[in-house]
């Protein structure tokens, strides 16, 4: 073995060992909503080498990678007896995602990949990109992962080689390892994103998320989250959507939004977290938001704490999309505890740490956005004038 070659390799392998043994501490503190973490718990520099050098020194020389992982996020999230998996979106040099499971025994840190990436099956109709996985452990006693499927638009004008058409692919596993796929979803609207199973029956059928949209970027008359049922998973087809979210002008959810992972069930309701994305002179900045629905008709909304709930700071507005926080991936374990997984910029994975407890109160007691600027100063007026009587 040449010696350049030895000594990279050496470097390399210390140098990412080093990371994934760094511990991370929690942010000073936090808004009493949830807490920050020092640092991302995936990023590129978490996928093995072995996925990206060859490791030959006859055929490598100079230890020089060969395929590239340009950024890991929009993580799918599940404990499974007691250990925390990250589905996360790979996403190569070459723009192509994939899925890859990363294990942690603490949710914090220590997150590592597993050796291969997860093989997802094709449809008949090959998937161009997949991305952004929702994994739900499902009352039928699967754990899915509905995904965006994304192939280029066949009615796209010659020489547009952008437009593409969205739509939500279905898989089913047991252990992460052996996945099944199903056929894709299928609805009335032109294209999806962001679907998510909810995770009980309602009425006999399996529930969906959906967000309808007229385009691949633009969400056009789809109006919000939607939400529909099917009485089959294995050809899932829902012939009726309902807005459950609506977007709404002036709002941090004025051009789109989404369902993030699957809702906790509290014995308050459903717990949701969500995206909102309001254009800017900068571009689209992308915030997320909670609500809370009922129990027994998850599609009805009872809260919604005016205003974003995380938006991106510091570091995280930095990244190939910039401005941006995204969540596909929750653990609510039975303490209480819950660990919000999101990614900042579409580049790269953190953790927030809170509670139910501290979700309920944040959603039932936030107010409401009034949407007019005078509204909120009466709103905000009437906090400071009881504030005042209190520190008199
Ligand atoms: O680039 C920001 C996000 O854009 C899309 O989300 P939405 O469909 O709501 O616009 C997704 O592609 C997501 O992966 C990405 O993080």
């Amino acid at each position: 073995m040449n010696q350049l070659f030895a000594q990279r390799q050496a470097e390399h392998t210390a140098r990412y060992e080093e990371l994934i043994a760094r511990p991370n501490r929690k942010a000073a503190l936090g808004n009493g909503i949830f807490d920050r973490y020092d640092h991302p718990v995936l990023t590129a520099e978490h996928a093995p080498l072995v996925w990206k050098y060859d490791f030959n020194p006859e055929t490598n020389p100079y230890f020089m990678e060969r395929i590239g992982v340009n950024c890991v996020f929009n993580p799918g999230a599940i404990e499974l007896n007691g250990k925390f998996y990250l589905v996360a979106r790979v996403e190569g040099n070459d723009r192509k995602s994939f899925f890859a499971v990363a294990e942690s025994d603490t949710g914090i840190d220590g997150f590592r990949f597993w050796d291969r990436p997860v093989v997802l099956p094709e449809t008949a109709e090959p998937d161009v990109n997949v991305y952004d996985m929702r994994l739900v452990k499902h009352e039928d006693g699967w754990i899915y992962g509905l995904f965006c499927t994304e192939r280029k638009d066949p009615s796209a004008a010659p020489g547009d080689l952008s437009s593409a058409v969205a739509q939500c692919g279905i898989v089913r596993t047991k252990d992460l390892v052996q996945w099944e796929r199903l056929a894709d979803l299928k609805t009335g609207s032109n294209q999806q994103r962001n679907v998510v199973l909810h995770p009980e029956f309602i009425d006999g059928q399996y529930a969906f998320y959906t967000r309808p949209q007229d385009g691949f970027i633009d969400a056009g008359s789809g109006g919000g989250i939607g939400w529909g049922l099917s009485r089959s998973i294995e050809n899932a087809v829902i012939e009726q959507e309902t807005i459950v979210d609506q977007r709404h002008y002036h709002t941090i959810k004025e051009v789109k939004n989404g369902q993030g992972p699957a809702p906790i069930k509290t014995d308050k309701g459903w717990l949701h977290i969500a995206h909102g994305v309001r254009n800017t002179a900068a571009g689209l900045r992308y915030v997320l938001y909670v609500f809370l629905s009922e129990l027994e008709r998850p599609n009805v909304v009872t809260h919604r704490p005016g205003g974003h709930f995380i938006a991106p700071e510091g570091i995280e507005r930095v990244g190939d999309v910039s401005n941006v926080v995204f969540c596909n991936g929750v653990i609510a374990r039975e303490n209480g505890d819950v660990f919000i997984y999101y990614a900042s910029s579409d580049t790269r994975c953190h953790v927030a740490t809170t509670t139910v407890g501290q979700l309920l109160d944040y959603a039932m007691n936030t107010p409401e956005d009034p949407l007019r600027s005078y509204a909120c100063v009466q709103q905000r007026l009437e906090l400071i004038e009881r504030n005042l009587e209190l520190t008199k």
